[in-house]
């Protein structure tokens, strides 16, 4: 069964499943979608999801890179991913979670801005911003400033750069951290303003080089019709769960799922499986046929209509 990818180059998030598509040599199909909304071939797939990346494996669609990690290693036979346990899941959940808006107030500090927007028209630019407000219903992304995020970097980066002692943050092979640490500093990098912080951690900067060599794998081109076509001709698969459903909710239901944070759509279908990582609903749409949408559980609620 294919691998499709529906991202966009600069996406961070992006960045951390396409090193993993490259780290368990899994070939994949590469559909770019816009960096902003709308995205009309991929809402059929993702139900209404709007963030970056979603991954599909035939009519199996993955929203958020936490289950698409997993997905991944569970499709691979990867048993190294999650070997290192509670303290490196608990890392990887604090980058995604922690470093990411650090990372964020510094690219989108005014300094470092306008050297990503300078390369866009105006015009492109506002509507850039104006989607990132809707995205975020109008709040903030961070709730600091630059100054107060360079401080967190800093003081997380000195920390960092002395415990890289094996090559990798848990030991002589990448964990689920490793990939979860460098998509944030690979955005940090990415910006010619903000690339200089990392240069005093000579440590991180040669185990961001380690990561990097990791690559994205065999990648091959396509787009979001190929990416409908593969979902309509494929039956979805259910994986294995183990886990009890929540009291109150029964397989069958009628539910919503919804991010927690930021980009608040309700993908709407019915409960199709539920463990303590992974949320499943079923949806059918006439461009796919009938799908599996799989969510992480932490980040996400479950709602009933009504
Ligand atoms: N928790 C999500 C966060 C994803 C995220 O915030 N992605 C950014 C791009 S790197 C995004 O969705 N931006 C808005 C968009 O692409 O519509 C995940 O792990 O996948």
């Amino acid at each position: 069964m294919d691998i499709y990818l529906h991202h966009y180059p600069p996406s961070l998030f992006s960045e951390k499943i396409r090193l993993l598509l490259g780290y368990l040599q899994l070939p994949w199909r590469s559909v770019i979608i816009p960096s902003i909304m709308p995205r009309p071939l991929l809402m059929p797939l993702s139900g209404g999801y709007r963030k970056t990346p979603v991954l599909q494996i035939g009519a199996n669609v993955y929203c958020d890179s936490k289950i698409i990690a997993m997905a991944l290693a569970r499709h691979a036979g990867d048993t190294d991913l999650y070997a290192q346990g509670f303290t490196a899941h608990r890392v990887a959940d604090w980058a995604d979670g922690t470093l990411f808006p650090v990372t964020v107030a510094l690219n989108f500090s005014p300094g470092a801005v306008g050297v990503m927007m300078g390369s866009f028209p105006p015009e492109e630019a506002a509507a850039f911003q104006k989607d990132r407000a809707d995205l975020t219903q109008g709040a903030s992304i961070t709730s600091f400033s630059a100054e107060a995020a360079e401080a967190y970097l800093h003081h997380f980066l000195s920390e960092l750069d002395g415990s890289i002692d094996a090559g990798f943050l848990f030991g002589a092979v990448p964990c689920i951290a490793d990939f979860s640490v460098y998509h944030c500093l690979w955005f940090l990098n990415n910006n010619p303003v903000n690339a200089p912080l990392l240069d005093r951690y000579s440590a991180v900067r040669e185990w961001m080089s380690r990561m990097a060599a990791i690559g994205h794998g065999s990648m091959e081109e396509s787009d979001g019709d190929a990416a409908l076509a593969a979902a309509k001709s494929a039956e979805p698969l259910m994986p294995r769960l183990v886990g009890g459903l929540p009291d109150g909710f029964a397989l069958g239901d009628p539910v919503a799922v919804t991010p927690v944070d930021y980009g608040r759509v309700p993908v709407t279908g019915t409960l199709a499986a539920w463990s303590t990582d992974e949320v499943v609903i079923s949806r059918e749409t006439p461009e796919t046929g009938s799908l599996l949408n799989h969510f992480p559980t932490a980040g996400f609620e479950v709602t009933k209509p009504g």
